[in-house]
């Protein structure tokens, strides 16, 4: 006989859990130890939100789903907005939280279930110890077909009952993904058939569904050129006639390429405003074909919804056009040598650098030379991101983690790092983060250091919440409320065991050379104080769209 709390944990490492994050207390600590029995590394957060992201991270860094761990009660409440983001985001994550006792609700108790289902969890609650192996990893089985977070319920009175020793394996089977309509397919050739300029435009489905191959093969078939969203960045790197992402940090000569497309296929990719770019970046003449898992379109600009896998998708109208007979449009050869030209280090610019502050592009620009190439980005929110977005391009989906997307938060950005440096132990983890959302989120730059083989933190210090700055102060608004004196990261840092400098200029990035010289081992934090003023495309470009509730 095995305690229950020990025996989920245990049932949880049998089905193949291997890292969870998570903050403990008395309705979860009996669980962690039954994880740590079964051999699952488990990383103790400062705070019950960072424990969520950081499971959330570690889910996008791997594909793999990990356990985010909290007592009952507000141990779970912590969790909120790094739940939302990751049921937003559709990210595969096993809560196993504590829950009121089985034998009625006590004064501190709230209803769990009510809490999580707000956010868009649902919750699988433990009712007996003969059913609670099971129980568990058929919750795992929903996380991982989902992909979707679950919260999987300890109920108090539970936790020390005797279960039956015995393994288990869930009986969730991954729902079969739909075959698309011949009828749909037929209409999408239609319109690939009289395109002069296809783009083909893949999104984080694509990645999850592997189309980037057929999707590149329909590209060649066709003539058509390639992008991705900014979260299925690098899906074509290998193809000379990718883009590179679509959207708010499109270099303006990809931004004309992708504004003369006359049709866009969009395989796996919600066609969010970014991508569009606040219905900036597409012609409006553009007719727009959307493949994606749902029935039902998920942008105003489409014109035709296929519903289906996108891999499946992809060689189904690879399959039809070479059945048609279909010939390359002269698309590739006629952009061929504006696209040679597109990136971001193309665009000239005047540097605002002064003695005492860095101009954020300069400092973007020098370091991308200078980061290592095996890495995982991860970024928290605020106008900073447009420059790591710009310059650092990403080797696959996996290797950019931006935290908060989805619901629009500030201050994962330490948490998610921590999530991708467990599950890419084998690439260094850079962490680029504004000093509003690195205060927001600062416990858990100590987790960082904690546990992190290789970091680099990089804090662009605009001593302000730079985002609201730029929108807000050119309406006059008064923007006191936006605005600090500088924070010095790099002594907080150094207090907590990492190495540090503080960035004024190019010279001050020698230190960071010689980290790398030593195998980037440990965490290195650039507290870069940058000019306030320089404001990114992306944002300046629709700022009033954003001001309007736009993304
Ligand atoms: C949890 C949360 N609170 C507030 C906001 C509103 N907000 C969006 S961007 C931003 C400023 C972020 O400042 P910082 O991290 O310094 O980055 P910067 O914009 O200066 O580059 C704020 C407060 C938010 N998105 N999320």
């Amino acid at each position: 006989m095995t305690k229950l709390a020990t025996a989920v944990g245990q049932a949880l490492a049998d089905s193949g859990i291997t890292a969870a994050f998570g903050v403990v207390g008395n309705g979860n600590f009996l669980a962690v130890a039954g994880l740590i029995a079964g051999g699952v590394r488990y990383v103790a957060a400062r705070h019950e939100g960072g424990a969520i992201a950081m499971a959330d991270a570690y889910y996008r860094a791997t594909g793999d789903v990990a356990v985010c761990t909290t007592t009952y009660g507000p141990g779970l409440t912590n969790t909120a907005t790094g739940l939302a983001e990751a049921v937003k985001h559709r990210s595969g994550v096993l809560m196993l939280c504590g829950d009121r006792p089985a034998s009625g609700s006590r004064p501190i108790d709230i209803d769990q279930t009510v809490f999580a289902a707000a956010l868009g969890a649902q919750t699988v609650r433990l009712v007996d110890p003969a059913s609670a192996r099971a129980a568990a990893a058929d919750a795992l089985g929903l996380a991982r077909t989902g992909p979707c977070p679950v919260v999987l319920s300890l109920p108090s009175d539970l936790l020390a009952a005797e279960v039956p020793a015995g393994a288990v394996t869930g009986s969730v089977a991954p729902a079969a993904r739909p075959l698309p309509a011949a009828a749909q397919i037929g209409a999408a050739l239609d319109a690939l058939a009289h395109a002069r300029r296809p783009l083909l435009l893949a999104g984080l489905g694509a990645w999850r569904s592997g189309a980037a191959k057929p999707i590149a093969a329909l590209g060649d078939r066709l003539g058509a050129l390639l992008a991705t969203t900014l979260m299925a960045g690098g899906l074509f790197n290998e193809s000379p006639w990718s883009l590179g992402i679509c959207g708010g940090f499109s270099p303006p000569r990809a931004a004309e390429i992708i504004g003369d497309a006359d049709v866009v296929v969009a395989f796996g990719a919600s066609l969010s405003d970014f991508t569009l770019h606040g219905g900036k970046i597409l012609s409006p003449q553009a007719a727009v074909v959307q493949v994606d898992l749902a029935v039902a379109p998920t942008a105003d600009r489409v014109d035709l919804c296929v519903t289906g896998d996108a891999s499946a998708v992809a060689c189904a109208l690879l399959d039809g056009a070479n059945a048609r007979g279909l010939t390359a449009c002269a698309w590739r050869a006629e952009a061929a040598e504006k696209i040679g030209r597109a990136g971001w280090e193309h665009e000239p610019y005047h540097d605002a650098s002064t003695a005492t502050r860095i101009d954020p592009r300069t400092l973007s620009m020098t370091l991308a030379g200078l980061l290592p190439r095996e890495r995982t980005l991860v970024t928290d929110g605020g106008h900073f991101i447009g420059w790591p977005a710009m310059y650092w391009p990403a080797s696959d989906p996996s290797a950019l983690v931006f935290t908060g997307a989805a619901f629009q938060s500030i201050g994962l950005g330490f948490a998610g790092a921590v999530g991708a440096a467990v599950g890419r132990a084998d690439r260094t983890t850079v962490v680029a983060l504004g000093d509003g959302g690195a205060l927001m989120g600062l416990p858990e730059l100590e987790t960082l250091i904690r546990i992190a083989e290789s970091a680099l933190v990089v804090i662009y210090d605009d001593a302000a919440y730079g985002a609201e700055v730029h929108l807000y102060g050119p309406l006059g608004t008064d923007i006191s409320p936006a605005v600090f004196g500088d924070t010095d990261f790099a002594g907080v840092a150094r207090s907590l065991g990492a190495t540090a400098v503080t960035v004024r200029t190019v010279d001050d990035l020698t230190a960071l050379r010689a980290w790398r010289d030593q195998d980037c081992r440990g965490t290195f934090v650039l507290d870069c104080k940058i000019v306030p003023d320089v404001i990114a495309k992306y944002l300046s470009d629709i700022r009033g769209h954003i001001r309007a509730g736009g993304a």
